[in-house]
């Protein structure tokens, strides 16, 4: 078991201009980076999953790859934890793969399975650089069924429960969903991700189900962690808008918001599920579940990359489908950049959930990135999108939001679900066919942020 080493944490004290000083964080403010399993290891060593079932299913995501090596982080990491702590890299948000802790049904763990995230914490904490895990990143071992019904919540608990017991010494950030919503909506309802299903019941039992998973594992992770820790969650935050002024498109943003925002944020907070959707997701909720769901979590993590536009679409499952963003947005290679709407979802969550701890878990930039060239690949594009979403950040801060940390989505290139590895957000670039791992220039930048602990201009060449 390793000790924690003292972060190297927002001292810096060399002169900024009177401008950049006011775009300090606070003092505890926590710089990292973030990643999941499902993305970054490889299938060996442990069980099947929902996602090796969609791959299979489909033969090949859209860049005709699988999920069967990704960027075989669970050997690799030392390369990646080396770059990151280099840059002065606080904290990793990475991810526990289930699929390797109970690889082929419940009790017990998988002690090799378990074994890896030992090792892992144990070089991050040697590193300086703090663990933060999320429980449950969408990789569901094959057994354990799918969130349409409810025996699944039970063991996503025990699941949290094994693991809280092995690095529970350790580990005092814990983080138990990424993202509920888009496993519900994307998952349950779009065929977009895993299990690729087409039905509107489907997503509203995924919806409660995850909340209902998630309210056990915070009642089984109190229990069992010794004191100090923090416990949080997830959600991919997004303000909403229609299309156009249409009523009809008016009425599909408002039943977006609540469907993808507020059904998993209200709950956690003890205002229930959304006046519209609390009719749909009722045949899901028995007796004394919604107390279990309301955990009030130590901390509230957002994960922003844009805005949602929607609209009204009669022949959608959920009669509502996504609308065009106005098109004098800037593009990605993915989503489109809107920093406002980050400073604007970090505010609402301040005024409505009586200013909560909250944290930017994940927010990103997927580039077309050039060839490494002397051992750097220059990405300035990428630079000018997070200085702004940075910016954007610290308004939200100015105003008084609570805010405590930001995760940059991701450390490395890695695997994007449906879209195979055509997306790459990494400060860190993974060649497909060696696996090398190259920094990018934005991975200077953001060690130059967390020294002056500031949202810095980007650089203009
Ligand atoms: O890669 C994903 C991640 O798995 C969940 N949040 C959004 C990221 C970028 O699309």
């Amino acid at each position: 078991m390793m000790a924690t080493r003292a972060h190297p944490q927002n001292t810096d004290s060399s002169p900024l201009s009177e401008d950049t000083a006011a775009l300090r964080f606070c003092s505890d403010f926590v710089w990292g980076v973030a990643a999941s399993a499902a993305q970054t290891e490889s299938r060996n060593g442990r069980g099947p999953s929902n996602w090796d079932a969609l791959c299979n299913d489909r033969g090949a995501m859209l860049d005709g790859s699988t999920n069967a090596l990704c960027t075989q982080f669970e050997d690799l990491y030392p390369r990646d934890l080396e770059l990151l702590a280099q840059a002065g890299v606080q904290a990793f948000r990475f991810s526990i793969a289930w699929p390797r802790v109970q690889p082929d049904g419940p009790g017990p763990a998988n002690a090799a399975g378990l074994a890896v995230y030992d090792r892992m914490v144990d070089a991050m904490l040697e590193k300086g650089i703090t663990p933060w895990p999320t429980l449950f990143y969408w990789d569901v071992p094959a057994w354990a069924g799918d969130f349409r019904q409810r025996e699944i919540c039970q063991r996503l608990a025990d699941y949290a429960e094994i693991v809280a017991r092995k690095l529970g010494d350790r580990v005092q950030q814990w983080i138990v969903l990424n993202e509920p919503n888009s496993v519900a909506l994307r998952g349950y309802a779009a065929q977009v991700h895993a299990p690729a299903f087409n039905s509107a019941e489907a997503a509203y039992a995924a919806i409660h189900h995850q909340n209902l998973a998630q309210g056990l594992a915070f009642q089984a992770l109190r229990a069992t962690l010794p004191g100090g820790h923090r416990i949080g969650t997830t959600v991919n935050l997004q303000p909403v808008r229609a299309e156009t002024n249409s009523a009809q498109d008016e009425q599909a943003a408002r039943m977006v918001d609540a469907l993808w925002n507020r059904a998993f944020v209200d709950p956690l907070y003890g205002k229930g599920y959304p006046r519209l959707a609390a009719g749909l997701i009722a045949p899901y909720v028995a007796e004394g579940d919604m107390e279990l769901i309301a955990v009030k979590p130590d901390f509230l993590g957002m994960n922003y990359y844009s805005r949602i536009y929607v609209r009204q679409a009669a022949d959608h499952v959920l009669g509502i489908a996504q609308g065009q963003a106005p098109r004098h947005l800037a593009n990605t290679d993915y989503f489109h950049v809107e920093p406002d709407g980050l400073t604007e979802m970090l505010l609402r969550l301040h005024d409505e959930y009586d200013a909560p701890q909250l944290y930017i878990t994940e927010t990103g930039f997927a580039m077309p990135d050039p060839q490494p060239r002397d051992g750097v690949v220059d990405d300035l594009g990428r630079i000018a999108h997070l200085a702004g979403y940075l910016k954007a950040a610290q308004a939200a801060h100015a105003q008084g939001v609570h805010l405590k940390g930001l995760f940059y989505w991701s450390a490395t290139d890695n695997w994007e679900w449906a879209q195979g590895f055509a997306k790459r957000f990494g400060l860190i670039q993974v060649d497909r066919a060696t696996l090398a791992r190259t920094p990018k220039r934005s991975l200077g930048y953001f060690a130059d942020c967390i020294r002056h602990n500031a949202a810095l201009d980007a650089p203009q060449t």
